[in-house]
Protein backbone atom coordinates (compact mmCIF):
# COMPACT_ATOMS: atom_id res chain seq x y z
CA UNK A 1 0.00 0.00 0.00
CA UNK A 2 1.11 3.33 -0.87
CA UNK A 3 2.22 5.18 1.97
CA UNK A 4 -0.07 8.72 3.37
CA UNK A 5 1.49 11.49 4.74
CA UNK A 6 1.37 10.53 8.43
CA UNK A 7 3.09 7.93 6.93
CA UNK A 8 0.80 5.14 7.53
CA UNK A 9 -0.82 3.19 4.90
CA UNK A 10 -4.11 4.10 2.85
CA UNK A 11 -7.06 2.07 3.70
CA UNK A 12 -8.49 1.92 0.75
CA UNK A 13 -6.39 2.09 -2.18
CA UNK A 14 -7.69 -0.53 -5.03
CA UNK A 15 -5.56 -3.39 -5.30
CA UNK A 16 -5.20 -4.82 -8.60
CA UNK A 17 -7.32 -7.61 -8.43
CA UNK A 18 -10.31 -4.79 -7.99
CA UNK A 19 -8.87 -2.46 -10.41
CA UNK A 20 -9.30 -5.50 -12.98
CA UNK A 21 -12.77 -6.60 -12.39
CA UNK A 22 -14.08 -3.82 -14.66
CA UNK A 23 -18.03 -2.13 -14.21
CA UNK A 24 -20.00 -4.08 -16.49
CA UNK A 25 -18.09 -7.20 -17.07
CA UNK A 26 -19.22 -7.49 -20.46
CA UNK A 27 -17.12 -8.77 -23.13
CA UNK A 28 -17.87 -6.49 -25.69
CA UNK A 29 -15.68 -4.00 -23.70
CA UNK A 30 -12.45 -5.45 -24.38
CA UNK A 31 -13.31 -5.75 -28.03
CA UNK A 32 -13.21 -1.69 -27.70
CA UNK A 33 -9.44 -1.76 -27.11
CA UNK A 34 -8.72 -4.79 -29.53
CA UNK A 35 -10.78 -3.80 -32.29
CA UNK A 36 -9.79 0.42 -32.56
CA UNK A 37 -8.11 1.15 -35.86
CA UNK A 38 -5.83 4.01 -35.42
CA UNK A 39 -6.37 7.17 -38.19
CA UNK A 40 -4.51 9.52 -36.36
CA UNK A 41 -2.60 10.92 -33.28
CA UNK A 42 -4.88 14.12 -31.80
CA UNK A 43 -1.96 14.92 -28.77
CA UNK A 44 0.49 13.19 -27.25
CA UNK A 45 2.81 14.54 -24.77
CA UNK A 46 6.53 12.48 -23.66
CA UNK A 47 6.66 14.28 -20.29
CA UNK A 48 3.12 13.07 -19.10
CA UNK A 49 3.99 9.93 -20.92
CA UNK A 50 0.60 9.61 -22.98
CA UNK A 51 -1.09 9.52 -26.10
CA UNK A 52 -4.58 10.62 -27.07
CA UNK A 53 -5.72 8.93 -30.64
CA UNK A 54 -8.89 9.03 -32.82
CA UNK A 55 -10.17 6.01 -34.64
CA UNK A 56 -12.42 3.50 -35.22
CA UNK A 57 -14.35 0.51 -33.77
CA UNK A 58 -15.95 -1.40 -36.31
CA UNK A 59 -17.62 1.80 -38.31
CA UNK A 60 -18.12 3.88 -34.91
CA UNK A 61 -15.40 6.97 -34.08
CA UNK A 62 -13.78 6.18 -31.07
CA UNK A 63 -11.35 7.89 -29.05
CA UNK A 64 -8.38 6.36 -27.13
CA UNK A 65 -6.35 7.46 -24.41
CA UNK A 66 -3.40 5.52 -23.30
CA UNK A 67 -1.39 6.76 -20.07
CA UNK A 68 1.20 5.33 -18.79
CA UNK A 69 0.66 4.71 -14.58
CA UNK A 70 2.80 6.16 -11.73
CA UNK A 71 5.52 4.09 -10.42
CA UNK A 72 4.12 2.60 -6.73
CA UNK A 73 5.80 2.60 -3.82
CA UNK A 74 4.18 -0.52 -2.64
CA UNK A 75 5.72 -2.57 -5.21
CA UNK A 76 8.95 -0.69 -5.41
CA UNK A 77 11.26 -4.13 -3.96
CA UNK A 78 9.30 -6.39 -6.24
CA UNK A 79 10.11 -4.34 -9.13
CA UNK A 80 13.49 -3.83 -8.92
CA UNK A 81 14.13 -7.39 -7.73
CA UNK A 82 12.07 -9.22 -10.68
CA UNK A 83 12.41 -7.22 -13.47
CA UNK A 84 15.20 -7.84 -16.40
CA UNK A 85 17.84 -5.23 -16.19
CA UNK A 86 20.39 -4.24 -19.42
CA UNK A 87 22.94 -1.74 -18.71
CA UNK A 88 22.79 1.26 -21.45
CA UNK A 89 25.41 3.06 -20.06
CA UNK A 90 28.38 3.71 -17.66
CA UNK A 91 30.47 6.67 -16.83
CA UNK A 92 32.28 7.35 -13.77
CA UNK A 93 29.47 7.26 -11.33
CA UNK A 94 26.84 7.08 -13.64
CA UNK A 95 25.03 4.70 -15.32
CA UNK A 96 21.56 3.96 -16.88
CA UNK A 97 19.99 0.83 -17.50
CA UNK A 98 16.27 -0.50 -19.12
CA UNK A 99 14.86 -2.17 -16.75
CA UNK A 100 12.09 -5.34 -18.50
CA UNK A 101 9.07 -4.90 -15.36
CA UNK A 102 6.68 -7.97 -15.20
CA UNK A 103 3.63 -7.31 -17.15
CA UNK A 104 1.35 -6.71 -13.88
CA UNK A 105 3.88 -3.92 -13.06
CA UNK A 106 3.79 -2.06 -16.68
CA UNK A 107 0.47 -1.51 -16.89
CA UNK A 108 -1.07 1.11 -19.12
CA UNK A 109 -4.37 3.14 -18.57
CA UNK A 110 -6.22 3.13 -21.41
CA UNK A 111 -9.91 5.22 -21.94
CA UNK A 112 -12.42 5.09 -24.05
CA UNK A 113 -14.69 7.03 -25.85
CA UNK A 114 -16.88 5.43 -28.15
CA UNK A 115 -19.07 6.32 -30.18
CA UNK A 116 -17.16 9.94 -29.96
CA UNK A 117 -18.80 12.75 -31.17
CA UNK A 118 -16.69 15.29 -33.15
CA UNK A 119 -16.81 17.42 -29.97
CA UNK A 120 -15.10 14.28 -27.88
CA UNK A 121 -12.52 14.51 -30.67
CA UNK A 122 -11.85 18.31 -30.90
CA UNK A 123 -11.75 17.93 -26.73
CA UNK A 124 -8.36 16.35 -27.23
CA UNK A 125 -6.69 17.72 -30.27
CA UNK A 126 -4.38 19.64 -29.48
CA UNK A 127 -5.14 23.16 -30.19
CA UNK A 128 -4.17 26.83 -29.90
CA UNK A 129 -5.42 28.57 -26.69
CA UNK A 130 -7.29 31.55 -25.94
CA UNK A 131 -8.14 33.15 -23.04
CA UNK A 132 -11.80 35.19 -23.30
CA UNK A 133 -13.28 37.40 -20.77
CA UNK A 134 -16.96 36.85 -19.89
CA UNK A 135 -19.14 39.27 -18.40
CA UNK A 136 -22.46 38.17 -16.63
CA UNK A 137 -24.26 39.34 -20.30
CA UNK A 138 -21.91 37.98 -22.15
CA UNK A 139 -22.47 35.08 -20.50
CA UNK A 140 -26.19 35.32 -20.43
CA UNK A 141 -26.41 36.51 -24.33
CA UNK A 142 -23.72 34.36 -26.03
CA UNK A 143 -22.68 31.59 -23.64
CA UNK A 144 -26.11 30.04 -22.48
CA UNK A 145 -27.48 29.73 -25.51
CA UNK A 146 -24.49 28.52 -27.04
CA UNK A 147 -24.18 25.85 -24.35
CA UNK A 148 -27.89 25.00 -24.18
CA UNK A 149 -27.68 23.38 -27.97
CA UNK A 150 -23.79 22.01 -28.10
CA UNK A 151 -22.80 20.44 -24.37
CA UNK A 152 -21.92 17.14 -24.09
CA UNK A 153 -24.17 14.97 -22.94
CA UNK A 154 -24.37 14.30 -19.12
CA UNK A 155 -26.23 10.92 -19.75
CA UNK A 156 -23.33 9.26 -17.68
CA UNK A 157 -23.93 11.47 -14.43
CA UNK A 158 -27.54 10.51 -14.12
CA UNK A 159 -26.28 7.19 -14.64
CA UNK A 160 -24.39 7.94 -11.65
CA UNK A 161 -26.82 9.48 -9.83
CA UNK A 162 -29.16 6.65 -10.24
CA UNK A 163 -27.05 3.38 -9.52
CA UNK A 164 -27.11 2.33 -13.00
CA UNK A 165 -23.41 3.20 -13.60
CA UNK A 166 -20.36 3.05 -11.42
CA UNK A 167 -22.00 2.73 -8.04
CA UNK A 168 -19.96 -0.35 -6.92
CA UNK A 169 -17.04 2.80 -6.83
CA UNK A 170 -19.52 5.63 -4.65
CA UNK A 171 -17.33 6.33 -1.76
CA UNK A 172 -19.32 8.62 -0.09
CA UNK A 173 -23.45 9.93 -0.42
CA UNK A 174 -25.41 12.09 1.39
CA UNK A 175 -29.16 11.60 -0.22
CA UNK A 176 -30.42 15.31 0.17
CA UNK A 177 -31.98 16.24 -2.61
CA UNK A 178 -31.10 19.68 -1.98
CA UNK A 179 -27.61 19.33 -0.56
CA UNK A 180 -26.90 15.92 -1.03
CA UNK A 181 -24.11 14.58 -3.93
CA UNK A 182 -21.86 11.54 -4.50
CA UNK A 183 -18.20 11.60 -4.27
CA UNK A 184 -16.59 8.74 -6.06
CA UNK A 185 -13.08 8.71 -7.90
CA UNK A 186 -12.81 10.52 -11.29
CA UNK A 187 -12.14 8.40 -13.71
CA UNK A 188 -9.02 9.84 -14.62
CA UNK A 189 -7.76 8.36 -11.18
CA UNK A 190 -6.65 4.83 -11.31
CA UNK A 191 -6.81 4.64 -7.44
CA UNK A 192 -3.40 2.77 -7.08
CA UNK A 193 -1.60 5.41 -5.76
CA UNK A 194 -2.81 8.66 -3.49
CA UNK A 195 -0.15 11.14 -5.22
CA UNK A 196 -2.43 11.79 -8.19
CA UNK A 197 -5.57 11.12 -5.92
CA UNK A 198 -8.65 12.39 -7.86
CA UNK A 199 -12.29 12.65 -7.03
CA UNK A 200 -15.60 14.04 -7.85
CA UNK A 201 -18.51 15.39 -6.00
CA UNK A 202 -21.17 15.16 -8.47
CA UNK A 203 -24.78 17.12 -6.83
CA UNK A 204 -28.00 15.52 -6.60
CA UNK A 205 -29.91 18.45 -7.74
CA UNK A 206 -30.58 18.89 -11.58
CA UNK A 207 -30.70 22.39 -11.79
CA UNK A 208 -27.14 23.96 -11.43
CA UNK A 209 -25.32 23.63 -14.52
CA UNK A 210 -22.22 25.73 -13.71
CA UNK A 211 -20.63 28.13 -11.29
CA UNK A 212 -22.66 30.84 -12.97
CA UNK A 213 -25.50 29.35 -11.63
CA UNK A 214 -24.56 29.48 -7.93
CA UNK A 215 -25.96 32.24 -5.61
CA UNK A 216 -26.13 32.15 -2.15
CA UNK A 217 -29.04 29.44 -1.93
CA UNK A 218 -26.38 27.24 -2.46
CA UNK A 219 -24.21 27.82 0.24
CA UNK A 220 -25.71 25.50 2.29
CA UNK A 221 -25.06 22.90 -0.65
CA UNK A 222 -21.32 24.17 -1.19
CA UNK A 223 -20.93 23.98 2.59
CA UNK A 224 -22.32 20.35 2.95
CA UNK A 225 -19.68 19.16 0.03
CA UNK A 226 -16.85 20.67 1.01
CA UNK A 227 -16.96 19.55 4.67
CA UNK A 228 -18.60 15.68 4.34
CA UNK A 229 -16.46 15.06 1.17
CA UNK A 230 -13.13 16.58 2.87
CA UNK A 231 -14.40 13.75 5.70
CA UNK A 232 -14.91 11.08 3.40
CA UNK A 233 -11.75 11.30 1.89
CA UNK A 234 -9.84 11.77 5.11
CA UNK A 235 -11.55 8.67 6.13
CA UNK A 236 -10.96 6.21 3.51
CA UNK A 237 -7.87 6.99 1.89
CA UNK A 238 -6.37 9.14 5.52
CA UNK A 239 -5.78 12.27 3.45
CA UNK A 240 -6.23 15.20 5.45
CA UNK A 241 -7.96 18.61 4.10
CA UNK A 242 -4.96 20.32 4.08
CA UNK A 243 -3.66 18.19 1.38
CA UNK A 244 -6.38 19.12 -0.74
CA UNK A 245 -7.32 21.17 -3.39
CA UNK A 246 -10.92 21.20 -3.72
CA UNK A 247 -12.49 23.87 -6.81
CA UNK A 248 -15.08 23.93 -9.57
CA UNK A 249 -13.83 24.52 -13.70
CA UNK A 250 -14.96 27.19 -15.66
CA UNK A 251 -15.73 26.41 -18.15
CA UNK A 252 -16.44 23.17 -17.16
CA UNK A 253 -17.37 19.98 -19.70
CA UNK A 254 -20.09 19.11 -18.19
CA UNK A 255 -22.79 21.37 -17.55
CA UNK A 256 -24.12 19.69 -14.39
CA UNK A 257 -22.47 20.95 -10.83
CA UNK A 258 -19.62 18.76 -9.42
CA UNK A 259 -16.55 19.70 -7.52
CA UNK A 260 -13.01 18.05 -8.26
CA UNK A 261 -11.14 17.03 -5.01
CA UNK A 262 -7.40 16.29 -6.20
CA UNK A 263 -4.04 15.88 -4.00
CA UNK A 264 -2.39 19.40 -3.80
CA UNK A 265 0.68 17.50 -5.00
CA UNK A 266 -1.03 16.64 -7.98
CA UNK A 267 -0.41 18.92 -11.31
CA UNK A 268 -3.93 18.10 -12.67
CA UNK A 269 -4.89 18.65 -16.20
CA UNK A 270 -7.35 21.70 -15.45
CA UNK A 271 -6.17 22.92 -12.09
CA UNK A 272 -4.56 26.50 -13.27
CA UNK A 273 -5.95 29.53 -12.16
CA UNK A 274 -7.75 30.30 -15.82
CA UNK A 275 -10.07 27.42 -15.11
CA UNK A 276 -9.56 26.58 -11.56
CA UNK A 277 -12.05 28.27 -9.10
CA UNK A 278 -10.85 26.88 -5.18
CA UNK A 279 -14.44 25.75 -3.36
CA UNK A 280 -13.38 27.83 -0.53
CA UNK A 281 -13.24 30.99 -2.54
CA UNK A 282 -16.64 30.96 -4.11
CA UNK A 283 -17.84 30.09 -0.81
CA UNK A 284 -16.74 33.16 0.74
CA UNK A 285 -17.67 35.59 -2.81
CA UNK A 286 -21.22 34.18 -2.52
CA UNK A 287 -21.25 35.04 1.28
CA UNK A 288 -19.78 38.63 0.27
CA UNK A 289 -22.45 39.05 -2.66
CA UNK A 290 -25.24 36.71 -3.35
CA UNK A 291 -24.90 37.66 -6.85
CA UNK A 292 -21.26 37.54 -7.44
CA UNK A 293 -20.90 34.65 -10.15
CA UNK A 294 -24.27 36.36 -12.31
CA UNK A 295 -22.44 39.39 -12.50
CA UNK A 296 -18.29 39.40 -12.70
CA UNK A 297 -15.99 39.03 -15.71
CA UNK A 298 -15.09 35.75 -15.75
CA UNK A 299 -11.84 34.54 -17.69
CA UNK A 300 -11.33 31.47 -19.22
CA UNK A 301 -9.45 29.20 -22.36
CA UNK A 302 -10.96 28.20 -25.39
CA UNK A 303 -9.30 26.17 -27.89
CA UNK A 304 -9.09 27.72 -31.47
CA UNK A 305 -11.81 25.44 -32.86
CA UNK A 306 -14.16 26.02 -30.06
CA UNK A 307 -17.64 27.01 -31.23
CA UNK A 308 -17.57 29.21 -28.76
CA UNK A 309 -14.69 31.34 -29.08
CA UNK A 310 -16.43 32.05 -32.76
CA UNK A 311 -19.15 33.33 -30.87
CA UNK A 312 -17.38 35.90 -28.93
CA UNK A 313 -15.50 36.58 -31.94
CA UNK A 314 -18.60 37.65 -34.07
CA UNK A 315 -19.70 39.40 -30.67
CA UNK A 316 -16.50 41.46 -31.28
CA UNK A 317 -15.02 40.06 -27.69
CA UNK A 318 -12.10 38.75 -28.63
P1 LIG B 1 -15.33 19.04 -16.12
O1 LIG B 1 -14.80 20.20 -15.37
O2 LIG B 1 -16.76 19.12 -16.53
O3 LIG B 1 -14.53 18.76 -17.43
O4 LIG B 1 -15.07 17.79 -15.17
P2 LIG B 1 -13.09 18.24 -17.82
O5 LIG B 1 -13.31 16.80 -18.22
O6 LIG B 1 -12.73 19.07 -19.03
O7 LIG B 1 -12.19 18.43 -16.65
C1 LIG B 1 -15.66 16.55 -15.37
C2 LIG B 1 -14.85 15.53 -14.60
O8 LIG B 1 -15.51 14.29 -14.67
C3 LIG B 1 -13.46 15.32 -15.21
O9 LIG B 1 -12.48 15.40 -14.20
C4 LIG B 1 -13.55 13.95 -15.87
O10 LIG B 1 -12.32 13.24 -15.84
C5 LIG B 1 -14.61 13.26 -15.03
N1 LIG B 1 -15.40 12.26 -15.78
C6 LIG B 1 -15.84 12.38 -17.06
N2 LIG B 1 -16.55 11.27 -17.37
C7 LIG B 1 -17.20 11.06 -18.67
C8 LIG B 1 -16.56 10.44 -16.30
C9 LIG B 1 -17.16 9.17 -16.04
O11 LIG B 1 -17.84 8.55 -16.87
N3 LIG B 1 -16.97 8.67 -14.78
C10 LIG B 1 -16.21 9.32 -13.83
N4 LIG B 1 -16.06 8.74 -12.66
N5 LIG B 1 -15.64 10.53 -14.07
C11 LIG B 1 -15.82 11.08 -15.29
Amino acid sequence: MAENENGGSAKRLKTDAENDRGDTGEPSCDSLVSDFEVSRILRDCAREKNIFIHGKVKDQDAVVILEKTPIRQDTLSELLKSSQVKLEMKNDVYSTYQLRAPAHLNEIKTTVVCPATEKHVKKYLHQEVFLVEESGEDYRKLTLPYISGQSFSVQWVHNILEKKAEADRIVFEDPDPDTGFVLLPDFKWDQKQLQDLYLIAIVHRRDVKSLRDLTSEHLPLLKNIRSKGQDAIQRQYSVSPSKLRVYLHYQPSYYHLHIHFTSVEYDAPGCRVERAHLLSDVIQNLQADSSYYQNRSLAFPLRADDGLLLKFKEAGKV
